[in-house]
C-alpha cells in the first residue's frame, strides 16, 4: 500500500484503539496534522500548552490502561512536553511522545529552534527512537509501542524529521495491532517459599502499589485478600486496587496517612508487596519490625529488594504470579487461613481512628478548614467518581481522606508529584470516561500552572468540577520553611486572584465560596453542570494535614 508516513502513523495509532492525541502543532509536525485532519481516529485534542498535553496523555493511560499519545513541534514545544513524559516515567504509564524535527540534512546547522530531542528525552523515557528513513517507519512505531506496553510499562519518544513524515512510501503491510507480551511468572521454588511464609503469618499485610493498577490485577488481589483474610494498604499509585470501603482496606501507607494504618504496619509479621516500590513517601512514618518477612512481586526485577530487603522475590506481573501463590496454597489444602484476631484488631483500630477524625472535620470556621471541604466532598463520592490530584496540601488532604472505590479512579501525578497536573488529568479522564463524574482537587498555585486548559475543556465539552483550596500561598513549602527556619520567604502570593473569575474568562463556570454552609450546594451544582465548573474555596492555609490520633 502506498501512503504517506504520517498517514501510516495515524492508522497505526488507530489500530491500537488509541482514541486521542494531545498536542500542539508547529511546522515540523504539519504532515501529521494533515493526516489527522483526514482521519476520524484518533481524535486530535488541541491543548494550550504541550506540558498539559503530556499530562493528559499520562492521565489517559492511567484511566484506560491504553497508551497515551502526545505530540509537539520541535525545540520549545518538545521542551514544554517533557513534564508529563517524566511523570509517565515515574509512574510506569505507557505513553508515546512524538516530536517533529528538522529535515535530517539540516540537523547540526544551528537552525532556529534546533534541539537534540533524543538527548532531551533520554533520561525520562524507556527509549528514544529517531526515524531516519521512510522504510523504517513501521519498525520504529511497532518497536516504540511494544517497549511502551511491555514488562514495566513506560514512555517512549519518537522523533520524526519533517521530510520523512511527509514522504510517500510503498508500505508492505497496513498497520497491525500489537499486544502486550506478558512475563512468564515467578519461579516455582520461590512460590513454595512464599506460601510457607504466608501460612505461618499471624499479622500479615498486603501492600498494593501502582503495579496492581497498571497490571489490571485488582480482582486477583481482592480475591486473595478476602480468602486469606489479609488487610491491604496501598501506595498513592495503588489507590483503588481494593475499594477503600472494603473491610480489609487499611487505606494508604506512608506520608500523611491515618495513624491506624501506620501502627498496623508496625505490627505486621509478613508483608506481601505487590507492584509496590517501597519509596520514601510510601514507607514514611512506619517501622518494619526486624522480624517481619517481605515477599515482593514485581514485573521489574530491578525493583526487588531495591529499598527494603526481600526475603522472597518473584519477578512477574501480579496478575500472573499471585494466582500461582493462591493455587499452591490451595494444593496444600490451605486456602483459607483464619486470622480473626488480626482482622478484628484492624477493624477496631480503624473504627477508633474514624471516630476521632470525624470530630475534627466538622468545623464551621471561616476561613473554611480544608478538613470541612473534604468532608463535604466525600458525601458525593461513589464508585463512578474519578478524583484527579497534583501536588501540595490539596493532594495530601484528598489522598488521605477521600475514598477511592475502584481501580483507575484516582488520577494523580504520582511519583513525580507535579503541580498543574490535576486539571489536565480531570479533562483527560472526562474525555476517556464521559459518563464518569470527575473532580480535580487543586491548590491555588497548582491550579494557576495550567488554568488555561479550562478553555480546552470547554471546547471539548468535557465538564468536570475543579475544587481549588485557595490560601494564596504554597502552603506545603511554606510549612517546611517555618519548620526548618522559623521564617517563611517567597512562598506567599500578594495578589488575591479571584479564580472563579479566571474560570469564567476561559468559558467555564466559576464561584467563590467563603462559608462552609455553601460548600455542599456548590459541589452539587458543579457535578451537575454541563460545563467545566470551578469552586474557588477560600481556606485556612494554616491548617496542617495531620492524621495522627492523639
Ligand atoms: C511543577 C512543580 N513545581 C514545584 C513543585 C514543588 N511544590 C510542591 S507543593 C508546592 C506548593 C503548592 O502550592 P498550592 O498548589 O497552592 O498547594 P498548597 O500546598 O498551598 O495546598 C510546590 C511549590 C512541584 N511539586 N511541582
Amino acid at each position: 500500500m502506498s501512503a504517506s508516513c504520517a498517514d501510516w502513523a495515524v492508522d497505526f495509532l488507530a489500530a491500537q484503539e488509541i482514541e486521542f492525541i494531545f498536542g500542539h502543532p508547529g511546522g515540523p509536525v504539519l504532515p501529521l496534522y494533515e493526516s489527522l485532519r483526514k482521519s476520524s481516529k484518533p481524535r486530535n485534542i488541541l491543548v494550550r500548552h504541550e506540558g498539559a498535553g503530556s499530562f493528559m496523555a499520562d492521565a489517559y493511560a492511567k484511566v484506560t490502561g491504553k497508551v497515551g499519545v502526545c505530540m509537539s513541534t520541535m525545540g520549545p514545544g518538545a521542551a514544554n512536553m517533557t513534564i508529563g513524559v517524566a511523570t509517565a516515567m515515574s509512574d510506569s504509564s505507557p505513553l508515546i511522545a512524538i516530536t517533529g524535527q528538522l529535515a535530517l540534512k539540516n540537523l547540526g546547522k544551528g537552525y532556529q529552534q534546533e534541539t537534540d530531542h533524543q538527548a532531551l528525552f533520554r533520561g525520562i523515557t524507556k527509549a528514544t527512537i529517531q526515524v531516519k528513513q521512510a522504510s523504517a517507519f513501521p519498525e520504529a512505531f511497532e518497536r516504540a509501542y511494544r517497549i511502551a506496553i511491555s514488562g514495566r510499562p513506560g514512555p517512549v519518544h519518537i522523533d520524526i524529521p519533517v521530510e520523512i513524515s511527509g514522504a510517500e512510501f510503498a508500505f508492505e503491510k497496513p498497520p497491525r495491532r500489537i499486544l502486550r507480551e506478558e512475563y512468564g511468572g515467578g519461579v516455582r521454588a520461590n512460590i513454595v517459599q512464599a506460601v510457607e511464609i504466608l501460612r505461618k503469618a499471624s499479622s500479615p499485610v498486603i501492600l498494593a502499589g501502582g503495579g496492581v493498577i497498571m497490571g489490571n490485577a485488582s480482582s486477583e488481589l481482592t480475591e486473595f485478600a478476602e480468602t486469606l483474610q489479609i488487610p491491604v494498604a496501598t501506595s498513592y499509585n495503588g489507590r483503588g486496587a481494593i475499594g477503600e470501603d472494603h473491610p480489609l482496606s487499611i487505606g494508604r501507607a506512608g506520608e500523611y496517612t491515618p495513624s491506624y494504618s501506620r501502627r498496623l504496619l508496625d505490627h505486621a509479621d509478613v508483608i506481601l508487596a505487590l507492584g509496590y516500590r517501597f519509596t520514601d513517601v510510601s514507607t514514611e512514618g512506619w517501622k518494619i519490625s526486624s522480624q517481619c518477612k517481605i515477599i515482593q512481586i514485581d514485573v521489574d526485577p530491578s525493583e526487588i529488594g531495591k529499598n527494603f530487603t526481600a526475603d522472597v522475590g518473584l519477578v512477574g506481573s501480579v496478575k500472573e504470579v499471585l494466582p500461582q501463590i493462591f493455587m499452591e496454597m490451595k494444593s496444600q489444602n490451605d486456602s483459607v487461613v483464619r486470622r480473626s484476631d488480626w482482622v478484628e484488631q484492624v477493624s477496631a483500630f480503624r473504627a477508633k481512628w474514624k471516630s476521632w477524625y470525624s470530630s475534627v472535620e466538622n468545623s464551621d470556621n471561616v476561613p473554611i478548614k480544608p478538613q470541612r471541604v473534604m468532608k463535604e466532598l466525600a458525601k458525593f463520592i461513589d464508585d463512578e467518581m474519578i478524583i484527579a490530584a497534583g501536588a501540595g496540601r490539596a493532594k495530601m488532604w484528598a489522598a488521605s481522606v477521600l475514598p477511592i472505590l475502584k481501580p483507575r479512579m484516582w488520577i494523580h501525578s504520582g511519583g513525580y508529584a507535579v503541580m498543574g497536573y490535576e486539571l489536565c488529568g480531570a479533562l483527560s479522564a472526562k474525555l476517556a470516561r464521559p459518563y464518569a463524574k470527575v473532580i480535580a482537587i487543586c491548590g491555588d498555585a497548582s491550579f494557576q500552572m495550567h488554568a488555561q486548559e479550562l478553555a480546552t475543556a470547554v471546547e471539548q465539552e468535557a465538564p468536570f468540577l475543579a475544587v481549588v483550596l485557595n490560601d494564596m500561598m504554597l502552603a506545603s513549602i511554606r510549612n517546611a520553611q517555618l519548620k526548618k527556619y522559623g521564617k517563611d520567604f517567597g512562598t506567599s502570593f500578594k495578589l488575591d486572584v479571584n479564580l472563579a473569575n479566571v474560570a469564567k474568562a476561559f468559558g467555564a463556570e466559576g464561584h467563590r465560596i467563603e462559608k462552609p454552609s455553601d460548600l455542599s450546594e456548590g459541589i452539587r451544582a458543579g457535578l451537575e453542570s454541563s460545563r467545566p465548573y470551578v469552586l474557588d474555596v477560600v481556606i485556612d492555609g494554616a491548617e496542617i494535614p495531620t492524621f495522627e490520633m492523639p
